[in-house]
């Protein structure tokens, strides 16, 4: 039996950079998220019968949210659900999944990197038929729904049983619970070459993944562990919980700190990795050297012939427009193209269907390919093992190699979070009023080659998204940019990107905010950050 419930909008339902994001109260509130998956479905059209996929991160709120979504689907006219076991389901293996069992969509429950429990972050987004998250068409869509809802339809009938996997049904739908590793180990098998990994670690090569407590655990200890032979123990935090521990499931050099002092120490493995909440994020430490998510990218675009997967080479890097420019210097090498776009992996969806471009990645520590049309952490673990195994060198010497072939980009990100958000507007007006002025004392002795509000057109589809960020770029081609975070629950997050670029091997060493304080110093009274935000330094440095 189908009810129609009546309802009334909410008016905080526009989708961030992905997805709508809220505290876990904010969801709880009667018929928030129904109301914001029946303005999902609203706004889509034509899957009577369909597939959908639904899984989540697995943090708190994730279950009673997937019955909704399971029951809503039955009365919105499906004719089949996909759920993993748990209503677990990774953000890179829900988009294998939409893909390969060619899915309608798929709804995935997951704040990402921020943190969980009952006072934590909720989120849900919808991806699309290619496995890709909604393009803004779509999530514009949704949130215009979202304003003007009064009803949504839901199946009159008892819960799921999420934990065991087998068919069952809601009201004429059917709905199949499966084990949500399997489709996609299957899939790193067929990209990576597992037997030079397996030998690796069966000689001396030793790692470490922190999964963080989130949804990668069991990913990585079936392939990691069970599949390539590393010891027990390599996963540690292997277990997903719904409060991630306490804590924050962000693997960055603060949130992942034992990681990165256990990589600096003298008894480091050769290689750490680590993952976030969705396990779409990844980070990469080598012993004694941190490799920025930028420089990843690069090092990666470079070197992923050496996977099978890629062996025929790559058609194009794409990397979002605050991402580093190392990778632009790769696609020069290699002569492919590389594209910029805004923040957000929706945006790299059109260029890897076109076949424009095969390895994506942005500076906030996703990277992915065309096997999947979302960042997928656990893969450039793989694909990074997959070089190490090939190449046979430390990852210190292939970083530095790489520096010593195209120059290094030294790259900061400071954020400063949980801004006044009347206060963090009123600093990207002001930014915004100086663009095109090439004289300002707080330039230094910088020379301003360009500075703009960066818009995209899309090659494929041809639209265009505008004030994707205040960009500051100087003649010898460093960069200051600024934006917005469009997946804070709090306040405003304000970011700022500065990046210069080192030719001169012999200048290639060193700390990375030394060597770019005189561009900090710039970025902070260009933005007049301490007067505007109260903040004498940034929240978090990544
Ligand atoms: C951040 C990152 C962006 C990333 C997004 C989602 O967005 O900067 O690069 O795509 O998070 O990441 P923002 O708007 O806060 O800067 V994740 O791991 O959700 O799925
Ligand atoms: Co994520």
């Amino acid at each position: 039996m189908n009810k129609t419930i009546p309802t009334r909008p909410f008016s905080d339902q526009k989708p961030g950079t992905s997805g709508l994001r809220k505290k876990v109260p904010v969801f709880q509130q009667k018929n928030y998220a129904e109301n914001f998956i029946q303005s999902i479905f609203d706004a889509l059209e034509g899957f009577k019968g369909k597939t959908l996929v639904i899984g989540g991160d697995g943090r708190f709120y994730n279950r009673e949210v997937i019955q909704i979504a399971i029951k809503m689907a039955a009365a919105n006219g499906f004719g089949r659900v996909l759920v993993g076991q748990g209503g677990l389901l990774s953000t890179p293996a829900a988009s294998h999944v939409i893909r390969k069992h060619k899915a309608f969509g798929g709804i995935v429950l997951s704040a990402s990197h921020n943190p969980g429990g009952p006072e934590g972050d909720f989120g849900i987004k919808y991806n699309i038929s290619n496995g890709g998250p909604a393009p803004e068409k779509i999530t514009e869509a949704i949130y215009a729904r979202s304003k003007a809802i009064e009803r949504y339809l839901i199946a009159d009938a008892p819960d799921i049983a999420l934990d065991r996997i087998g068919t069952s049904e809601v009201d004429g739908m059917r709905v199949q619970v499966f084990d949500p590793v399997s489709d996609y180990q299957a899939l790193m098998e067929e990209l990576f070459d597992f037997n030079v990994i397996r030998d690796m670690f069966a000689g001396t090569f030793r790692m470490r993944f922190d999964a963080m407590h989130a949804i990668t655990g069991p990913y990585a200890k079936a392939i990691l562990e069970r599949a390539l032979g590393a010891p027990e123990g390599t996963v540690i935090n292997g277990t997903p919980l719904p409060d991630f521990g306490g804590h924050h499931p962000d693997p960055n050099l603060v949130h992942a700190k034992d990681l990165y002092d256990l990589m600096m120490s003298k008894d480091a493995p050769d290689f750490g990795a680590a993952s976030d909440g969705d396990g779409d994020r990844n980070l990469i430490i080598g012993r004694n050297i941190f490799v920025t998510p930028s420089d990843s990218l690069a090092l990666l675009a470079a070197n992923a012939h050496l996977a099978p997967g890629y062996g025929k080479g790559i058609a194009g890097i794409a990397r979002s427009m605050p991402t580093s420019m190392a990778a632009d210097r790769v696609a020069e090498r290699l002569k492919i193209k590389c594209y910029e776009t805004p923040t957000g992996w929706k945006f790299f969806g059109n260029l890897l269907d076109a076949g424009l471009a095969t390895i994506c990645g942005e500076e906030s520590a996703g990277t992915g390919s065309n096997h999947v049309r979302e960042e997928d952490g656990l893969w450039a673990v793989l694909l990074w093992l997959n070089i190490l195994g090939r190449r046979k060198e430390s990852m210190e010497n292939i970083v530095f190699q790489h520096w010593r072939d195209y120059g290094r980009n030294f790259y900061t990100r400071h954020d400063y979070e949980e801004v006044d958000t009347g206060r963090a507007n009123a600093l990207m007006d002001h930014l915004r009023a100086q663009l095109g002025k090439t004289d300002l004392p707080a330039f230094g002795r910088k020379i301003l080659a360009k500075s703009d509000d960066f818009a995209y057109h899309d090659p494929v589809d041809q639209s265009d998204s505008k004030g994707q960020g205040i960009r500051f770029l100087f003649r010898d081609g460093s960069r200051i940019i600024y934006r917005l975070s469009g997946t804070g629950t709090a306040g405003a997050t304000i970011r700022v990107y500065i990046e210069r670029y080192e030719p001169d091997p012999a200048k290639q060493g060193g700390d990375t905010q030394t060597a770019l304080a005189d561009l900090i110093g710039v970025a902070r009274n260009l933005a007049e950050i301490e007067t505007r935000t109260g903040r004498g330094a940034p929240t978090v440095i990544t």
